[in-house]
């Protein structure tokens, strides 16, 4: 077992996880000083520091205790989990936290021309993709034989080139595979980018900061798609004002000094439409603000 007195984080270098995830961490009050290299960033606010990676090296980093945490699209977690944890040295994974961003599915995708009914529609076919390892599990939970071929990028291309009749590869909008002349048939996976770590947390001081970073991840994460809400109301009019505040939010409500309105505030979860806003003056709010939430601590 490693031991260190700074908690490291892995994160990708350069690609679509980077900046969202520096920005997560900036939302947690970590702040970083880049080596000239640009490969390591210290942290100046925590014992915390990144290193700046391959998405795809980042699991192995963590089960060979080079990193204690990393950023990475659990569709390469998954991948890669099982084959690490076959190794008795290394340690075994675990999905912390989902963060929330990353959104994509790894899905299989036929030639629009082809026939796709079921699963069993893919037996004896060739499958390219970068995904073998999470490819055959399925393949072989719905009982298929087909073969899998490993590409490493351009995936959407293969069955254009002749080198497979189906794809398995990550989607998000769907705008490649139909500029590829493909059609999505199935989800194998739903993924976004997740804090990755080690299943057992480090037990030296490590496992205090690791606490400290989850705490203030949650406060982060738990408010992400809150509003305030803050009006002024007359009183009689609270009831029905608060039930038309969307995601269960529990008002707050204090009275407003020589009047018999009072001001109402209070944390909504998802969006706050100008229908609801519209709605709660109807039924006689003024004064309507919306901000945006930052943090929490309960
Ligand atoms: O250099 P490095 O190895 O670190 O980066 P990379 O090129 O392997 O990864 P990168 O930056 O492309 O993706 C990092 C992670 O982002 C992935 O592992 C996923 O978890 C996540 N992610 C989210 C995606 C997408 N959305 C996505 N759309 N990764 C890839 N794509 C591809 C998709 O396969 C298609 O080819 O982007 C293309 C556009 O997708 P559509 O469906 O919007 O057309
Ligand atoms: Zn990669």
């Amino acid at each position: 077992m490693t031991t260190r007195d700074r908690l490291r984080i892995a994160m990708q270098k350069s690609g679509r996880l980077t900046e969202p995830s520096q920005a997560l961490l900036a939302q947690c009050g970590l702040k970083f000083r880049v080596s000239r290299d640009k490969l390591f960033c210290y942290g100046e606010t925590l014992p915390v520091d990144l290193l700046l990676v391959r998405d795809d090296d980042i699991p192995g980093m963590i089960a060979q205790g080079v990193a204690d945490l990393g950023f990475v699209g659990r569709n390469v977690l998954a991948e890669q989990a099982g084959e690490l944890a076959r190794d008795p040295a290394l340690a075994p994974l675990a999905e912390i936290r989902a963060l929330g961003f990353g959104g994509c599915r790894l899905s299989i995708a036929v030639p629009n021309e082809d026939r796709y009914e079921s699963p069993a529609d893919l037996a004896g076919q060739r499958i390219a993709t970068s995904y073998p390892n999470l490819l055959r599990q399925w393949l072989a939970a719905h009982g298929v034989e087909a073969s899998v071929v490993m590409l490493n990028g351009s995936v959407e291309i293969a069955p254009r080139l002749g080198t497979a009749d189906s794809i398995c590869d990550l989607v998000s909008s769907g705008g490649t595979l139909a500029a590829n002349q493909l059609r999505e048939v199935a989800t194998i996976l739903q993924s976004e980018a997740v804090l990755a770590g080690t299943a057992t947390p480090p037990a030296d001081a490590r496992g205090e900061f690791l606490d400290l970073l989850l705490r203030r991840l949650d406060g982060v994460l738990a408010v992400k798609d809150s509003k305030l809400v803050m009006l002024h109301a007359p009183r009689h009019a609270v009831e029905a004002i608060a039930r038309l505040l969307p995601g269960d939010a529990r008002p707050s409500v204090m009275p407003l000094e020589g009047s018999d309105d009072v001001a109402l505030q209070a944390v909504c979860l998802g969006a706050v439409t100008w229908n609801h806003l519209e709605a709660m003056k109807a039924a006689g709010a003024r004064s309507l603000l919306v901000l945006p939430v930052e943090k929490m601590l309960a």
